[in-house]
């Protein structure tokens, strides 16, 4: 039996007043990834696309855009609560969400989205070079760009054992660490990633989602190494390149029920190289999966 034909929408959320370590700048971003969107899909021809990666015509996704979820500058719960609000009645809608940060805050917001307007257990995929476990703390509060994957797991049918982070590298918080042994949470760090290859680390990560019913698949451009994604909230070095990030995107997407790509930084960009490269994640994405594989 072939499975239907999913449809995509992007969601905007211009929104970076969580970044309250990093680089603030990601509220451009939307417009920027869009503007690179346009230079891909002019290649559609007669509702088809030529891939050169799989060397087959595929049909263009359906990709609405539905424009910006209602951000509030002066409000970050607000700001969440209606980008969540609005990645939920996508699904609900029968489409898949693609949604365009803004800073990681909407980590949460995209789990929530989708945790909303489903029933049963909700797996993350995290790409990420930090680990966004924080709880709170003074400075940045419960919510924040740190805290993205903490809250999400929090959420009632968020499924620890089926969520994976990828791309992780360097230091962090001893107590993050205990958070992580508790919690018994996934990770693939950037340098096991470039170890095992593309290939092993997708089927890591399927191995851990399958069994879950839905899949959340949230990207912080930081995952990324700075060299091929200049324009971050975050610089870290020794991150997976752009053509394992693609690769994996691609072997993901069929798999995943939401997209979100989060903390390109125009501001910090250089000649539009994140905000094209993050265009490009979206649209594989939504080109690869257009069949939803069974888990
Ligand atoms: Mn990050």
């Amino acid at each position: 039996m072939t499975e239907p034909t999913r449809k995509f929408e992007l969601i905007g959320a211009p929104f970076d007043g969580a970044s309250t370590l990093g680089y603030p700048g990601s509220r451009y971003a939307p417009a920027r990834i869009r503007h690179a969107l346009a230079w891909i899909t002019q290649r559609v021809e007669g509702g088809e696309v030529f891939s050169l990666e799989s060397g087959e015509l595929h049909s263009a996704p359906d990709l609405l855009d539905g424009g910006d979820a209602d951000v509030i500058a002066h409000d970050l719960l607000t700001t969440l609560a209606n980008t969540s609000d609005r990645i939920a009645e996508s699904v609900r809608s029968g489409r898949v969400p693609i949604l365009l940060g803004g800073d990681d805050c909407f980590l949460y917001a995209g789990s929530k989205g989708l945790h909303d307007a489903t029933e049963g257990a909700l797996a993350v995929i995290h790409f990420d070079a930090h680990l966004d476990v924080m709880d709170r703390n003074v400075q940045q509060g419960a919510h924040s760009q740190s805290s993205g994957m903490r809250r999400s797991l929090e959420l009632e049918r968020a499924s620890t054992e089926h969520s994976v982070q990828v791309g992780l590298r360097h230091f962090n918080f001893p107590s993050s660490r205990a958070y992580l042994e508790d919690s018994g949470l996934a990770r693939i760090t950037a340098a096991e990633f470039d170890r095992i290859g593309t290939e092993a680390a997708v089927e890591r990560i399927l191995d851990r989602v399958s069994g879950a019913d839905h899949v959340h698949f949230s990207f912080d451009i930081d995952a990324i190494d700075p060299a091929h994604a200049p324009g971050a909230g975050a610089l870290e070095p020794g991150g997976i390149t752009s053509r394992q990030a693609i690769e994996t995107v691609m072997a993901l997407a069929p798999h995943c029920d939401s997209f979100a790509v989060t903390e390109v930084n125009p501001m910090t960009d250089h000649q539009d190289m994140t905000a094209t490269l993050a265009a490009y994640l979206c649209y594989y994405f939504a080109v690869f999966g257009q069949k939803r594989a069974s888990s």
